[in-house]
């Protein structure tokens, strides 16, 4: 994570077999921001990058879909703004989604391990179609059809981050409830359920454009109270330190925020819990659009200490 507008700079790497609409997916979660969430808007700085979003999302309002995805492309960098305010930059890899069954001798594996283990958030997909039925006495096919376990094979290494699991082609769902259907992929992916991380079930659509916004925004939210808790943390340490208790939080905190005196380090992240306060209260509009949608969320971390 790196020093870019007022988050820094966020990985999001995506999973999912092949097939399961990953590349439908991101072309559609950019043309709902390009065309504006309220005053939120994302934006690639690549010209031809912006060129084929536009162009591929084109098509598929005319159902005609890309490719399958047979070679990596490079990683998209894409700006999240509020007017003309950078608050987040990512990094989107659209892996094929062949590399989760891949032999060893494949090329790209080790960059696909190495971009899941520096992973800031995980988006996993799975496809609505295998949840049209109730997957009552199905799950273990489900689980091997859509490279679940596979998935979790490359996830282990990322440790209990952020993630949003993408019921894609949720069109395709309209005739069962959606608490069932929730539940149902609670059950597939339980064990991401078990391990305590911020996550989220959200079905999306590129046909019906059902949910394209809201993945980031949950990303985004869960980004901005990790950094707020963070900078608490740290100037609970910093008070401890001045009071003369000692604690093992102090070294972190020096390194985040600099080497300072202890009142210039209080000034300074004072200064950024006072910003980040800010940001929460700015994407509020966006936010209060996660508790009104039909998902899963749990955004609550287990603090390991
Ligand atoms: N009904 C429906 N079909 C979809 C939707 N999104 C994708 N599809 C279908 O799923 C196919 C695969 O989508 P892709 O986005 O190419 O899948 P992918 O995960 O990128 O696949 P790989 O590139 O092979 O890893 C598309 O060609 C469409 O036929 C959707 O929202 N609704
Ligand atoms: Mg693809």
């Amino acid at each position: 994570m790196g020093d870019a507008g007022g988050l820094g700079k966020a990985n999001i790497v995506i999973l999912g077999h092949t097939g399961s609409g990953k590349t439908c997916y991101m072309l559609g979660m950019y043309h709902a921001f390009k065309e504006g969430v309220g005053e939120f808007t994302l934006h690639t700085k690549d010209h031809d990058s912006d060129l084929y979003f536009e162009e591929a999302w084109f098509k598929i309002r005319k159902r005609h879909f890309p490719l399958p995805t047979e070679i990596t492309t490079k990683p998209y960098s894409f700006e999240f703004r509020h007017r003309f305010d950078v608050l987040m930059q990512f990094d989107w890899t659209d892996y094929r989604g062949g590399i989760l069954t891949a032999r060893r001798e494949a090329t790209d594996l080790a960059s696909f391990r190495q971009l899941v283990r520096r992973a800031d958030c995980l988006f996993l997909c799975i496809s609505g179609e295998h949840l049209q039925q109730a997957i009552r006495g199905r799950a273990q096919n489900i689980i091997f059809n859509g490279a679940i376990s596979r998935m979790r094979v490359f996830c282990d290494d990322a440790g209990p981050i952020p993630t949003v699991i993408l019921v894609t082609k949720s069109d395709l769902l309209h005739h069962r409830r959606p608490s069932e259907v929730l539940a149902d992929v609670r059950r597939l992916f339980k064990l991401w359920f078990d391990d305590k991380r911020p996550i989220m079930i959200c079905p999306v659509s590129v046909i019906d454009r059902e949910n394209l916004d809201l993945p980031i925004v949950f990303f985004l939210h869960v980004f901005i109270r990790k950094q707020l808790a963070q900078a608490e943390k740290a100037l609970r340490a910093l008070k401890d330190e001045m009071e003369g208790r000692s604690s093992s939080f102090i070294g972190w905190v020096r390194e985040t925020f600099g080497n300072l005196s202890n009142r210039k380090l209080r000034e300074s992240i004072g200064q950024r819990d006072a910003d980040l306060r800010r940001l929460i209260a700015r994407i509020q509009p966006l936010t209060d659009r996660l508790w009104g949608a039909s998902l899963y969320i749990n955004e609550r971390e287990e603090d390991p200490n």
